[in-house]
């Protein structure tokens, strides 16, 4: 049943990509389960088959979307567990990259942890980092990227942060497949998890027990 979703995420089969991940609820595979072993799963054979040019751009992306609609149906068995919001996070992808993938699951695994996430979308500049904290005083901002290219920007949006005197009212965590724990240190980010499960427990850390819902500013 997970090959199925495998497979039709690989077809980028939109409906058999759904069909087959409502099945595996239906028949009691863990949401955990189908989001890892079965579509993470195949992103990553997208990943390895683009870089080896057997795939293009618009098969990556049709993927992408049968992802995407797969997720709709564990969007709500994900996020079950969410009660009183512990904390609020303003998310985004930053300015010139589209990936969103990774960060709507990371909003999802936060929301189900009983986060209030505020998600900017893709392409995120800093400016607009920076007007989402004063309007929604979060207490951490997430940001991601999944170029090599996009993920330089991340030091721009925490400097955007002090000179708008708000860096030290948030907590800033940041993630993407080329984003490290060195780099969050080498730029001042307060933290990094390398997986949706991971920027949970780190959210929830950094937090600590003050999360009220309110930011601290
Ligand atoms: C799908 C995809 C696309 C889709 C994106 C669709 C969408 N709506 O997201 C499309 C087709 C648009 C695309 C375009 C491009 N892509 Co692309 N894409 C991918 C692919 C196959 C999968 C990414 C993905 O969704 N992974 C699944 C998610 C769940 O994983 P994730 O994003 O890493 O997120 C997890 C963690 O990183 C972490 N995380 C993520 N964000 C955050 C944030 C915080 C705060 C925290 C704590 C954690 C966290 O938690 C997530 C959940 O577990 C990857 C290959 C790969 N396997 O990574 C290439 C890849 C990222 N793309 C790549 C490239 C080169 C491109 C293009 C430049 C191609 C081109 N020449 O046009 C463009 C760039 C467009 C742009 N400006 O952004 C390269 C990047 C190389 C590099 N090192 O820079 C990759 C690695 C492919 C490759 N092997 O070459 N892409």
């Amino acid at each position: 049943m997970l090959n199925e979703i495998r497979e039709a995420v690989l077809r980028g089969d939109l409906d058999a990509a759904r069909r087959a991940t409502a099945d595996a609820l239906a028949d009691g595979i863990a949401p955990g389960e189908i989001l890892n072993d079965a579509l993470i799963a195949a992103m990553d054979v997208v990943g390895e088959e683009y870089e080896s040019g057997i795939r293009f751009i618009p098969e990556m992306l049709i993927s992408a979307e049968a992802m995407k609609s797969a997720m709709t149906v564990l969007r709500p068995v994900l996020a079950e567990a969410g009660i009183e919001p512990r904390g609020r996070i303003v998310l985004g992808t930053v300015e010139g990259d589209l990936h969103d993938i990774g960060k709507d699951l990371v909003g999802m695994m936060l929301e189900g942890a009983g986060f209030e996430v505020i998600d900017l979308g893709v392409e995120v500049a800093a400016e607009r980092f920076v007007d989402a904290v004063r309007e929604h005083r979060p207490n951490l901002v997430g940001m991601s990227a999944l170029l090599t290219t996009t993920m330089v920007y991340m030091p721009e949006v925490i400097r955007a942060l002090e000179d708008a005197g708000l860096r030290d009212s948030v907590r800033v965590i940041i993630g993407g497949a080329p984003v490290t724990a060195e780099y969050a240190d080498e730029i001042g980010a307060d933290g990094y998890a390398e997986d949706a499960a991971g920027a949970v427990r780190l959210a929830t850390r950094l937090i600590g027990g003050r999360g009220s819902g309110k930011g601290e500013g």
